[in-house]
């Protein structure tokens, strides 16, 4: 795999020895944690595997990506001067577009003086006696903190298919969320893909414009919308922009954070015409959500969820020439139970001559050999392989470190049944220890940088409690945490979530448990959880002197 190019203006700095605050991540998460922390006047440093900020969008640079919701929306809140001067260009911007964003942040707010880059954490182990955090980096560092902040990101352990031979190919290989910095060219070049999440989606078709042979490896196709993508015309980034502060808060009290007219009906009361009209409409839009949330029941009911399954169908098999690709395009798990995506002339790309499925389901993946790839049906050769083939999601990113709190317990077999936190913020047993948008928050089913901030400010109000309180640490009751975890648990069991092998459930790691791990009960009824609980001065957690 090649290996990415440091970034000209990749800063480092010595690491200190004690701080108040250990961030892990100079993702969105991170750097507004750091932000926010120097300006309580607290010490922080940011550890960042990378060699600049932006997480997600410093690793995933793969051809095509883009983020799937609009960049007006898609931007910290936490500052008015920042909202109104960044320009963005493109109603979905590219992958470079939001990086540029994270690095116009990082200048303006002069961030990369606290952050550590090309630094792994490896370890972090609490010590009850001095009741600091002990984090250790790749590089043998060690510093000592009274929290320890996770802005790991949900979707950055990256993970290889498991099947034998991945060293054996002497051609390029490439993964998606490991893209180099420099320009990959396929031209003239026999490519295979493997996965067809979104990063598969987005890559697909700008993959298959210069090569000359791409093979796509599906092991289950994905419900795709067209983004609609364009320039922002001047007209609405004006009218956004005066109307910021209504629409920040419309986010904030939204299901999804995004703001989209609430449904009245259910999909079954209504007749075809008028059902595949508003399908239509959403279909048009070019939105992740707006056909999800035309109807109050196609995330609860099948029967409701199969009329926008019948929809999508007559699509694909209404764009793609080839009778047996659209059929193998079709899913027939239910709408939005795994992360539907946004694109540009995916089902398109399979009219073209050059580029071919091989659907998984009819031939497993047995290997990867010398000259290719090798299905129980034949080998492929190519001169590339691009692993599309996503992340362990949600809990990879904390339990690849050893954590380790209260009787050294390790935070990755506490969770082997599955990830057990407190709002998704904090672990009973891991005293000042937080998570941004953990398991058990709505993290992945949100717009995330809505999120992000709602943890992040969360959790410095609640430092900034212990301060003025006077209390040394804090870690959530274990029963307040199994209450809310059943309550995460029960929330899903009433929508199809469960019904699908997704990421949401940990079913595309084999050995993973089975447990939806995002919160479903929506961002705006999540964050009045929150506050109301940070109004009970922290109800269900245990704060010591
Ligand atoms: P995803 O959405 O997890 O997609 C990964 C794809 O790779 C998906 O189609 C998987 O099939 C496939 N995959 C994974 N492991 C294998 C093996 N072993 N064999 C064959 N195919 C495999 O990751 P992305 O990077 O595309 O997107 C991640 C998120 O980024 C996305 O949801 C948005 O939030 C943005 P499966 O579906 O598991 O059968």
């Amino acid at each position: 795999m090649s290996a990415p190019v440091a970034d000209p203006q990749a800063a480092t700095r010595p690491t200190p020895s004690s701080v108040d605050v250990v961030v892990v991540g100079a993702g969105l998460s991170g750097m507004y944690l750091l932000h926010k922390l120097r300006g309580m006047g607290l010490s922080a440093v940011v550890f960042e595997a990378g060699t600049d900020v932006g997480g997600t969008w410093y690793w995933n640079r793969y051809p095509g990506a883009r983020v799937d919701v609009e960049s007006l929306a898609y931007s910290y809140s936490f500052d008015p001067d920042l909202e109104q001067e960044f320009e963005w260009q493109e109603r979905y911007p590219t992958q470079p577009e939001i990086l540029k964003y994270a690095q116009h942040v990082a200048d303006r707010f002069d961030l990369r003086k606290d952050i550590v880059f090309r630094t792994r954490v490896v370890s972090a182990h609490y010590d009850e006696e001095s009741r600091a955090w002990l984090v250790r980096t790749e590089h043998e560092d060690a510093v000592h903190a009274r929290f320890l902040v996770m802005a790991t990101g949900c979707l950055s352990a990256s993970k290889m298919p498991e099947i034998p031979g991945l060293d054996a190919f002497k051609g390029e290989t490439y993964h998606t969320a490991h893209w180099p910095h420099e320009d990959v060219d396929f031209t003239g070049k026999r490519v295979g893909v493997i996965g067809t999440g979104s990063s598969g989606v987005q890559s697909i078709p700008v993959i298959a414009q210069q090569a000359a042979d791409l093979m796509v490896f599906q092991r289950t196709p994905a419900y795709s919308l067209p983004a609609r993508n364009r320039a922002l015309r001047a007209d609405e980034v004006t009218a956004m922009k005066q109307d910021y502060p209504a629409f920040r808060q419309a986010q904030k009290e939204s299901g999804f954070g995004v703001p989209v007219p609430l449904a009245t009906k259910s999909a079954l009361e209504v007749s075809d015409d008028e059902r595949n009209a508003t399908f239509e409409d959403a279909w048009e839009s070019g939105s992740l959500v707006n056909l999800l949330t035309t109807y109050v029941d196609l995330v609860v009911s099948r029967e409701a969820n199969d009329t926008a399954k019948d929809f999508v169908h007559r699509k694909i098999r209404s764009i793609i020439t080839d009778p047996r690709t659209a059929s193998d395009l079709c899913p027939e798990y239910p709408l939005g139970t795994k992360r539907p995506c946004l694109d540009t002339g995916y089902y398109e790309t399979y009219n073209r001559s050059n580029v071919h499925l091989v659907n998984l389901q009819r031939e497993p993946l047995q290997a990867v050999t010398e000259k290719g790839v090798r299905t129980a049906v034949a080998e492929y050769e190519f001169d590339a392989i691009v692993y599309a083939t996503g992340f362990d999601a949600m809990t990879g990113s904390l339990t690849n470190i050893d954590i380790r709190g209260t009787g050294g317990a390790s935070l990755k077999e506490t969770w082997s049944a599955g990830p057990r936190a407190y709002l998704g913020i904090g672990a009973a047993g891991f005293p000042n220890l937080f998570m941004i948008t953990g398991p058990g928050s709505p993290s992945v089913l949100s717009n995330m940088v809505v999120s992000i901030e709602q943890h992040v400010d969360w959790v410095c109000d609640v430092i900034e409690h212990l301060r003025q309180q006077g209390f040394a640490t804090i870690e959530p009751t274990q029963q307040a945490q199994d209450e809310w975890v059943d309550h995460v648990n029960l929330v899903a069991s009433y929508t199809l979530y469960p019904t699908a092998n997704s990421w949401y459930m940990g079913a595309n790691v084999p050995g993973k448990p089975r447990v939806f791990m995002p919160y479903a009960g929506g961002v705006g009824e999540y964050r009045k959880k929150c506050d109301e609980i940070a109004a009970k001065g922290y109800e269900g957690f245990l704060l010591s002197a």
